[in-house]
């Protein structure tokens, strides 16, 4: 069940700058500085009890009512309408698939997923009474056996369910934490999730890729993260579109392809709450390629405009370019810092750092 291109088309979408709704930063959060930071650490360095305080605080999340602010901006066109009958989660869900042209193969890509990170970890601490930080999963941990992570247990307080590989229960995860979970975006299901190890065998953006046998393992090695980290010196564009990658084969599209289900979909991805772990694991690269060299530190790139047409030539977006004063779209979801505000994780609006 693969759905990631469906949400793709039309691209070239240019009706961003042009949207009206956008929430200003409040001076306050301006002038706050960072002297605590919160420690965002591993899935499997968590006790127990702070994993299922984690879960708990998603849990809760799920149980409080969709805000009535939330609204289809009409930079995605094939968006489905707002439901009144969902809940504060979902909100998430609707934010993330209201902004897929705008936020993926772009220049705000990491920047706008950091502050919708943070918007998660910071409603489930203020909202739900979460007292630690957004955990993160390192998969190059696991490529040498990622059905058998920790993260992929059965334990309904502390996991995430294991991996369902039948198609005809359209890959319905049935254990864990979220096994009777029901998502409201694009429509009511359960969360699906089924390990494919090969995802690229099977063309589903406007181009072939480019090693369709290749594992997606190997996109996410000890290795390939260092090399990543190391490399790209100053040049935020190439950092970025090593991350997704040649022909989109790279570490951030390998792992959402692997776990097929909800997570191989671009827009409704969240609604797995792998995601968040996954999304946290890539700002954790990326601050860390930000503060390897000073010239990655404030570093922004890429293009305001999706055109996987002209993915060899624009991985991270066509013209006008990114710069940092470009105002990042929540679809009302909250606050709208602009990309220069969330380059540093220790600064006026964010105060976090990774274990
Ligand atoms: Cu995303």
């Amino acid at each position: 069940m693969v759905m990631f291109a469906l949400n793709l088309v039309p691209l070239a979408c240019l009706l961003s700058s042009l949207l009206v709704g956008a929430i200003p930063v409040a001076e306050s959060q301006l002038s706050k500085t960072c002297t605590k930071p919160g420690i965002r650490k591993e899935w499997r360095t968590l006790s127990n009890q702070e994993k299922a305080s984690f879960i708990k605080a998603v849990h809760c999340l799920e149980t409080l009512p969709h805000s009535q602010s939330i609204f289809a901006d009409g930079s995605q066109p094939d968006v489905p309408p707002v439901r009144n009958d969902t809940n504060a989660y979902d909100d998430f869900v609707y934010a993330h698939l209201d902004g897929v042209n705008r936020n993926h193969f772009t220049g705000v890509f990491l920047g706008w997923h950091r502050w919708f990170l943070h918007t998660f970890e910071n409603t489930l601490q203020t909202k739900c009474g979460y007292k630690g930080s957004l955990p993160y999963w390192d998969w190059s941990r696991d490529v040498a056996n990622i059905p058998a992570s920790p993260l992929f247990i059965s334990s309904a307080t502390t996991g995430f369910g294991t991996f369902n590989d039948n198609a005809s229960e359209n890959f319905t995860v049935t254990d864990g934490a979220f096994g009777a979970t029901v998502r409201a975006y694009p429509t009511p299901h359960r969360v699906g999730r089924h390990f494919r190890p090969q995802p690229f065998e099977e063309q589903i953006f406007p181009f072939a890729f480019d090693k369709p046998e290749k594992l997606a393992t190997s996109a996410f090695t000890p290795e390939e993260v260092h090399f990543i980290i190391t490399n790209f010196v100053g040049n935020y564009t190439d950092f970025q579109a090593y991350m997704d990658g040649v022909r989109a084969e790279g570490m951030h599209n390998a792992a959402h392809l692997m776990m097929d289900g909800d997570m191989s979909n671009i827009g409704h991805s969240p609604n797995d709450p792998i995601f968040f772990l996954h999304h946290a694991n890539l700002d954790r690269i990326w601050a860390a390629w930000q503060s390897h060299d000073p010239a990655n530190r404030l570093a922004v790139g890429g293009g305001r405009t999706q055109v996987l047409q002209d993915y060899d030539e624009f991985p991270a977006g066509a013209p006008p370019f990114i710069e940092a004063s470009e105002q990042l779209r929540f679809s009302g979801l909250t606050t709208e810092p602009l990309l220069g505000e969330v380059l540093q994780t220790k600064g006026k609006l964010l105060c976090y750092e990774y274990a």
